[in-house]
């Protein structure tokens, strides 16, 4: 292919100056009316909301399209060093109005969208979430992105373009049902393909060892079977400043020369159909969060993207520097999202060594020079394992390389402590037994610079615990980075009301300085501020309810405390414990024992993993609690609770704004750090929850007045492990036994005799790793701090106010400058200042 398809000598040639588009009304109206009428061809007569938001969204795209360019080639001009963020999730949610937003364009957009007589909401709400994400450490990496281009960091994201993302969640009889979501069936307007840019990605065949020319070791792999990697790339505009950074997510294609044996043989049909294989790869998100998934078809998705993704990077670092690397590591880095792409220290070795003719020396000093890595758990399920002949069969040659490094590696550990067998054992990447193992995470603590978990109690469990070994060796190599999530999206974007509160009274410098929301504090003391304050929030509850009703059937009553807990369903976060919450109120409204009674509606919202037979009961315990309960005269408006189906970012973004009291209720040292609390602390609710993951630092920042904190910690849960008896605390606790009591029963499952059995034994069992009848009068008493502090409503607006105005460490933008500082040291990029 030429270099170039413009002859440099004409100057009609030179596309790149074109005049700036508009950012006024007008010039929004006429492009909005260019494309939805020539380009979707659609008129007044067209009854669907979506080709609006796509002639909206096209005009958008066209303005961030301009400044990405000059991004691109401001970054290429300044030959900056660059950090790529590689991600198995980016959990994008909706682009529109963020894009508007960024742009600074939401203003005039919106006075446009009424010029034209169209209903903004209504447009907005068509657009489907890019769901390609489980929860948090998807979340996080769409957070992230969004603050490297707000804070100018030359940063790239890579991932999947799953053709299906995160399932769609019905719930039909109380149960959950999951349906596909191709989210793509109406086109996607924000992703460009980027043939030019296609990667080949091998599979299977054998090695064979050869000497070169100069008497070097070389080592090929043969006969294998190439898949493509389509790149298809996504805007990410930074908070007004002129830079638009890429997102380039990988799918998976076919050859043209698949299956030539066949094709020459006459079945001509079969071989098109065998497409298919190749393109499976990128089919469909795995919707199993912090569990394993072990299944060849995960291996193949992670070696495309850890493949497509450094030979990106290596084809451009060639084009400009050729065969030259000694500069590579100054230049590069890469963080690893978790293990689920560490497969890419193996994979740089092999294309410096075998590719690019690095001895293994030179290329292990780069590796080790540009690979980090952030853990994301403790839970011994989540920690990935790949089997040794899996890898062998799938990945010859990677296996070879893991092979060598860990041969490496573990010289380095005996040199450090002489004879220690054990050790040796303990830190091996290849875990022995009767199927060896590649342990991914110790490939990744081996190959990177940089060690960091998400929240100081877990980054500190991570260094005494998990990789306690690894830490004594290479205390440098670990930190901390707590979460955070951008208040772009979670602030400005999702409670635009409080957001123009807030700029009303301190400025709007918050938005890209979240530290600056401390001016907020001494308005806490303000009663015309609190009444404010108090009006938004119980606007954002009603438009709450209106935005559930078609769901949602129950009694509720926005003076109620709307108590939410929305996550992945899981027994580590303790969504049972809510429920027996959610009984124990039950049970004294039907003993009478009402006195005082504060109203609450308990929100539940999250998709359990299709095969985790247990969260899927506890979906099931949730809707038949909430059935008998939302249908009891004599509850009437004093309790009610309600499971909101298909809980997504879009659904989070109505969820937040309305939520008085967050529960984060996990077994202490078993959520990593958590990001929904730091969203729901940020829209001025008051955090129920115990001393676990980022909760710990919530608590530090507002002060412990201002949280309601309950349970064992971390430490005291381990101590009471090996001789923990839950019968001895209902023994002890008559409240508790009447809660037993109704589930046990069959209060809640009359004619479904037997269902919660399950759920029933794993708590009440000595083994039950979460502990949750262990905390269960704590909570209870937190819960009624809750309601004392709640019928002071005056006192519960300060404390919402002081806890927004404390949520300013919880910031993508915070988190992003601590990894900019201490692991990638990048330095800025001004673009629009070019
Ligand atoms: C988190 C995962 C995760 N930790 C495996 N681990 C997955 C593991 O598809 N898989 O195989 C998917 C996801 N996700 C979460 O990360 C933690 O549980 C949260 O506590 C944390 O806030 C979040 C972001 O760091």
């Amino acid at each position: 292919m030429p270099n170039r398809v413009f002859r440099k000598s004409n100057p009609k040639s030179d596309i790149t100056k074109l005049p700036k588009l508009g950012l006024e009304k007008k010039n929004f109206i006429a492009d909005f009316k260019h494309y939805y009428s020539h380009r979707l061809g659609r008129d007044e007569h067209c009854r669907s909301p979506h080709y609006a938001y796509e002639a909206l969204s096209l005009a958008i795209s066209d303005r961030l399209v301009e400044r990405w360019k000059t991004t691109y080639n401001t970054y290429k001009d300044q030959d900056c060093k660059r950090a790529c963020y590689l991600s198995m999730e980016f959990l994008i949610g909706r682009s529109l109005s963020n894009a508007m937003l960024n742009l600074g364009v939401d203003d005039v957009v919106n006075q446009a969208l009424y010029d034209l007589g169209l209903e903004a909401e209504e447009l907005l709400d068509s657009e489907v979430d890019a769901g390609l994400g489980n929860g948090g450490l998807g979340r996080l990496a769409a957070c992230f992105i969004d603050s490297c281009a707000t804070l100018r960091l030359p940063v790239t994201g890579y991932g999947l373009r799953y053709e299906y993302g995160m399932f769609t969640q019905q719930i039909q009889n109380g149960e959950q049902v999951e349906l596909p979501d191709h989210w793509l069936r109406m086109g996607n307007i924000w992703e460009i393909e980027r043939p030019e840019y296609l990667a080949r990605v091998k599979f299977g065949g054998h090695t064979q060892t050869h000497i070169d020319e100069k008497g070097q070791k070389r080592v090929v792999w043969l006969d294998t079977h190439d898949v493509l990697a389509m790149p298809y790339d996504t805007p990410v505009p930074g908070y007004k400043n002129g830079t638009v950074n890429t997102l380039r997510l990988w799918k998976a294609v076919a050859t043209e020369e698949f299956n030539l044996q066949e094709f020459n043989a006459g079945d001509y049909a079969e071989a098109v159909a065998q497409k298919n294989t190749a393109e499976n790869i990128t089919m469909v998100l795995y919707p199993n969060d912090a569990n394993e998934n072990g299944k060849a078809l995960r291996l193949q998705q992670q070696y495309l993207l850890a493949s497509a993704s450094l030979q990106d990077v290596l084809a451009n670092w060639v084009g400009r520097h050729g065969k030259d690397f000694s500069k590579f590591a100054e230049k590069n880095c890469f963080q690893l999202n978790d293990t689920h792409p560490s497969i890419a220290v193996a994979e740089l070795m092999r294309l410096l060594i075998d590719i690019h003719g690095l001895s293994w020396k030179e290329a292990w000093q780069i590796t080790s020079h540009t690979m980090a890595y952030t853990n994301h758990t403790l839970l011994p399920e989540a920690l990935e394992k790949w089997s040794v002949s899996l890898m062998q069969t799938l990945l010859p040659r990677l296996m070879e390389i893991i092979f060598d490094i860990n041969a490496y590696f573990l010289r380095e550990v005996s040199a450090h402590w002489p004879g220690d067998g054990e050790r040796l054992a303990r830190m091996s990447i290849i875990e022995e037994g009767y199927e060896k193992k590649v342990r991914m995470a110790y490939l990744a603590i081996v190959g990177s610079y940089s060690v960091n978990g998400v929240a100081e109690l877990h980054s500190k469990l991570l260094q005494e615990g998990l990789f306690k070994d690894f830490y004594e060796l290479w205390p440098g190599k670990f930190n901390n980075k707590t979460n955070g999530v951008t208040p772009r999206r979670w602030l400005a974007a999702c409670n635009p009301d409080l957001a123009k509160l807030i700029t009303e009274t301190i400025g709007d410098a918050w938005i890209t300085n979240l530290a600056e929301l401390e001016k907020l504090k001494p308005y806490a003391d303000d009663p015309e501020f609190r009444q404010k304050w108090h009006a938004l929030k119980q606007a954002s509850k009603q438009r709450l309810v209106e935005y559930k009703k078609e769901e949602v059937n129950a009694n509720i009553n926005v003076n109620a405390i709307f108590d939410v807990q929305v996550k992945r369903i899981h027994e580590y976060k303790r969504q049972i414990l809510n429920v027996l919450h959610v009984i124990y109120l039950y049970d004294r409204i039907k003993r009478g024992d009402t006195q005082n009674w504060v109203a609450r509606c308990v929100l539940i919202g999250g998709k359990a993993a299709p095969g985790y037979v247990m969260a899927k009961k506890i979906i099931k315990l949730i809707n038949n609690v909430a059935n008998v309960i939302n249908n009891d005269p004599a509850v009437g408006d004093k309790l009610s609770l309600i499971f909101l189906p298909n809980y997504r970012v879009t659904a989070m973004e109505k969820i937040c704004p309305g939520t008085d009291l967050s529960e984060q209720i996990s077994t202490a040292g078993k959520e990593a750090s958590g990001t929904g609390n730091m969203k729901l602390m940020m829209n001025g609710a008051l955090t129920i929850g115990t001393l676990d993951g980022a909760n710990i630092e919530i608590r530090e920042e507002v002060g412990e007045e201002n949280f309601f904190l309950f349970g064992l910690t971390e430490t005291e849960v381990e101590a009471m492990r090996p001789h923990y008896d839950p019968q001895a605390y209902i023994n002890q606790d008559s409240d508790l036994q009447s809660v037993m009591h109704l589930l046990e029963c069959g209060h809640f499952n009359q004619f479904e005799p037997g269902i919660f059995d399950d759920i029933i034994a794993s708590i009440k069992s000595p083994y039950d790793p979460w502990m949750t009848i262990a905390d269960f009068r704590s909570y209870i008493e937190a819960q009624k701090r809750v309601e004392q502090a709640y019928r002071d409503q005056d006192h519960w607006i300060k404390m919402s106010i002081l806890n927004t105005a404390a949520s300013g460490k919880f910031s993508t933008d915070r988190t992003i400058s601590e990894y900019n500082r201490d692991i990638w040291k990048l330095t800025p990029v001004d673009v629009e200042s070019k």
